[in-house]
């Protein structure tokens, strides 16, 4: 019997390998073969990472940030049967605006994929005159329609609720500067429409914790659970030799998410193995979706490995939740409602 609760459709076919014996503490862990995916996975692009899968009919789509071999990021489309091979198509989705006239950004990276009601709807970075939100929607995942810029510049790493709370949309974000931002909160805002958002709320601040101590952004779309959402996210330190991303959880009230009911102190996956030391950007472990299974309990982590790479990792509900709180350390800018 699971202690808590995930309130999600199921996927009895989620990636799985059980914890290693052994690995005592760490409430994740990664899958033996990582990572999932290469460098130049398809002709044209040479790597992807920072990612976002889902399932699809009987097996598994995904939108994937592609660096091109003119080092422009875009978004690639991939599907799988296993959600641990994957095919990528040749060409970058090709986005069309209300009218249906091509409307392609500049360049497109870090995209999210989360499904609300029967629409699947993609979030990334992109410019607008300077570093900022691109949304777009798809039912069918052939065309694919622009929605408006939801917020102004600088803003990264925005990410969907996969259900509206209160009647409205939901969207966390992390405004940001037009460079690396040395500082960064995560933030929500909601919407009736998916064109006008309001009602922003501060949700967590870079955390006191060294791990996180110089940013923080939104990673995976949040699980509804019995205790709350479970946020997976990633936070920043800073080196002599540059920065260091981790994977870091935190649980929200589930119709007020702008509070944070637990955060944990201590990271739940530092990079460690030669995929997340060593890369394009090294030391970087960057969650952008999960796949999650509420008969099981089982989740499963897609994060970006060193700017270059795909990794897969595992953690169970109950473990997971329990972790959090037993770590737990939130402060009173994580607990109150978020508006000054
Ligand atoms: C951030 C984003 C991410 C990237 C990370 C580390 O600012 O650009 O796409 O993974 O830096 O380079």
């Amino acid at each position: 019997m699971s202690k808590y609760k995930m309130i999600a459709p199921a996927v009895p076919n989620v990636p799985w390998q059980e914890k290693p014996e052994g690995l005592k503490g760490a409430p994740v862990w990664r899958y033996t073969e990582n990572p999932i995916i290469g460098r130049n996975p398809v002709e044209g692009v040479a790597r992807i990472f920072n990612s976002a899968v889902m399932p699809y009919g009987d097996g598994f789509i995904g939108v994937f940030r592609g660096e091109q071999t003119n080092g422009i990021p875009y978004i690639y489309l991939g599907r799988s049967n296993d959600a641990i091979h994957w095919e990528f198509d040749k060409e970058k989705i090709h986005f069309v605006d209300q009218n249906g006239k091509e409307f392609m950004p500049v360049y497109a990276y870090d995209p999210r994929l989360v499904k609300i009601e029967d629409t699947y709807y993609i979030i990334w970075c992109q410019d607008f005159y300077g570093a900022s939100i691109g949304l777009a929607k798809t039912t069918d995942f052939k065309t694919f329609v622009r929605l408006e810029n939801p917020f102004i510049p600088f803003n990264r790493n925005a990410v969907l609720f996969p259900r509206k709370i209160n009647g409205n949309y939901v969207m966390l974000s992390r405004p940001s500067d037009s460079g690396h931002t040395p500082f960064g909160d995560i933030f929500l805002s909601e919407s009736p429409d998916m064109t006008y958002w309001g009602k922003h709320r501060h949700v967590m601040g870079k955390g006191s914790e060294w791990w996180e101590s110089v940013k923080i952004g939104g990673g995976a779309a949040p699980i509804e659970t019995s205790e709350g959402w479970l946020l997976f996210y990633h936070g920043v330190s800073g080196t002599c030799n540059g920065f260091v991303y981790s994977i870091g959880g935190a649980i929200l009230d589930i119709d007020n998410p702008s509070v944070v009911k637990y955060r944990c102190e201590t990271f739940l996956l530092t990079p460690e193995e030669w995929y997340e030391e060593r890369g394009f950007v090294p030391n970087v472990c960057f969650p952008c979706a999960t796949i999650h299974d509420p008969e099981s309990g089982k989740i499963a982590i897609y994060y970006g490995a060193a700017d270059s790479y795909v990794g897969l990792a595992f953690t169970k509900l109950d473990e997971i939740i329990d972790y959090i709180k037993e770590h737990s350390v939130v402060t009173e800018s994580d607990t109150e409602i978020g508006i000054r």
